[in-house]
């Protein structure tokens, strides 16, 4: 005998329900993570927590694909049969990397199709060290030793992030990116121990180059990180941009040493009292200008990945058409 409308309390008092059973689910929520535990897609999140691992897991998805433009480059210009095999494998990997980011944040309720609208329109950010460009077949070898070597510190932590896809796909890009990062590195050394004053050169010039901006990879210094405190206190990140850059810096300073190449920063000196290397001032003018778009190769990125996205709609098409026509032979069988 009650309707539907009869049921429902006034607007103001619903608002209040929803806010007080909101707060319960929060409350729950916060004391799972306090407790370490993992999150699942079909879990009940704050809308925050949910915005802020779009956020990152769609820019890492993004860092991913546009990360294979640089060193896809040299493809075809490789210098051995082995070492074409070798970046081959790397890139590929590097597009596997981006399928299973996008599905993770997928899980989180957003499409690929928009993701990649926000990529191609300029909104989404990637990181800001696949806007310098690859001048010589040195820097793929320090793409391999640097970016990479950066990457997998980043990314050896993600692997315990809070949400559970996420931290799921990080286990098997870091084994990868283990992988990238040895290969750059014999890369490099072979060109060092048995290659030529020109090569020793090129690699040296190749290092002075990739060094800051892989520091930079990190992101901003924390005091200036808007969502480190946030993030960290909801477990997606567990080490702070300051504190990985600073492990990096002094797992870099040993291997420069073997390698036999200079780190181009005057200021890199070993601190006893803090048991780590200090180290000069980065420049995060450069960083804010390359992430705001106007690095050297932003443009270009940009344009290569809208290209492949124009050029690839035939075969979105294709698939879809397939899919249709299958799934129209299994109702007509059924
Ligand atoms: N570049 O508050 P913060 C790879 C942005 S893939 C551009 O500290 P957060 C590889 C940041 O997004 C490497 N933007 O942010 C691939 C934020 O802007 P919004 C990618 C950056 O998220 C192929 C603002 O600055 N790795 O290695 O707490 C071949 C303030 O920063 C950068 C990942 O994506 C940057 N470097 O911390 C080879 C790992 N840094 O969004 C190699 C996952 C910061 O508020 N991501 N920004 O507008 C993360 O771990 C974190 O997102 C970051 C930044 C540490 C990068």
């Amino acid at each position: 005998m009650y309707t539907q409308a009869m049921d429902l309390a006034p607007k103001e008092e619903r608002k209040a329900v929803r806010s007080a059973e909101e707060a319960v689910l929060e409350e729950r929520f916060e004391a799972r993570i306090d407790a370490g535990d993992f999150i699942e897609a079909k879990d009940w999140m704050p809308e925050h927590y949910r915005k802020t691992l779009v956020r990152q897991i769609s820019q890492h998805a993004h860092s991913e694909i546009v990360g294979m433009l640089p060193e896809g480059n040299w493809i075809t210009r490789a210098p051995t049969l082995k070492r074409k095999a070798i970046l081959l494998a790397k890139v590929q990997d590097e597009g596997g990397h981006g399928l299973y980011l996008y599905v993770a944040a997928e899980t989180l309720g957003t499409t690929r199709d928009q993701m990649l609208a926000a990529l191609h329109s300029g909104k989404a950010k990637y990181s800001s060290i696949f806007n310098y460009p690859t001048l010589t077949w040195a820097d793929i070898g320090t793409i391999g030793w640097l970016v990479d070597g950066a990457a997998i510190m980043n990314q050896v932590p993600l692997t315990r992030c809070s949400y559970a896809p996420y931290a799921r796909a990080m286990v098997r890009i870091c084994r990868e990116e283990s992988f990238h990062q040895r290969q750059g590195y014999d890369s490099l050394l072979v060109m060092m121990k048995e290659g030529t004053d020109a090569q020793r050169e090129m690699v040296q010039d190749a290092v002075n180059r990739w060094w800051w901006p892989s520091l930079m990879m990190f992101g901003p210094p924390d005091a200036e990180s808007p969502n480190s405190a946030q993030s960290m206190r909801w477990g997606i990140k567990r080490i702070s941009n300051d504190t990985l850059r600073q492990k990096f810096i002094d797992a870099c300073v040993q291997q420069a040493q073997v390698l036999g190449v200079t780190l181009p920063d005057p200021d890199l000196k070993w601190n006893d009292a803090r048991g780590s290397y200090d180290f000069g001032p980065i420049d995060w003018a450069e960083f804010w200008r390359v992430v705001g778009g106007h690095g050297p190769c932003n443009r270009e990125r940009l344009a290569a990945r809208v290209k492949a996205w124009d050029d690839g709609a035939w075969v979105r098409d294709a698939a879809l058409a397939h899919a249709r026509k299958q799934e129209a032979k299994q109702q007509e069988a059924a």
